[in-house]
């Protein structure tokens, strides 16, 4: 029983220690969720689930450049603070990404 609760310890140290995965889904020309807060190191995946291409943008701090139909873009976001974020190709398309 002992020796189980060291492994399962052990096992747990990692995980808690890793950065997390997050994922902002771009459709209908949105993106979901339109506010996100993550932490420093964490991974944000855009999955552009639209039939016409996307970008994510944030002045300063991010630029996805043009993510293709049905494609992602994987970015780890090193930048504190709350970034708002467009589609160049769609200016009316807004979000933002708080890392903390
Ligand atoms: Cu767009």
């Amino acid at each position: 029983m002992a020796a189980l609760a060291f492994l399962v310890a052990a096992a747990a140290l990692p995980a808690a220690a890793a950065a997390a995965t997050h994922t902002v889904t771009i459709e209908g020309m949105k993106f979901v969720p339109a506010e996100l807060t993550v932490k420093k190191g964490d991974r944000v995946v855009w999955k552009n689930q639209d039939v016409v291409p996307h970008t994510a943008t944030a002045a300063g701090a991010f630029d996805s450049r043009s993510i293709a139909a049905g494609k992602s873009w994987s970015h780890v976001v090193r930048k504190p603070g709350r970034h708002a974020y467009v589609c160049t190709f769609h200016p009316g398309m807004k979000a933002t990404l708080v890392v903390q």
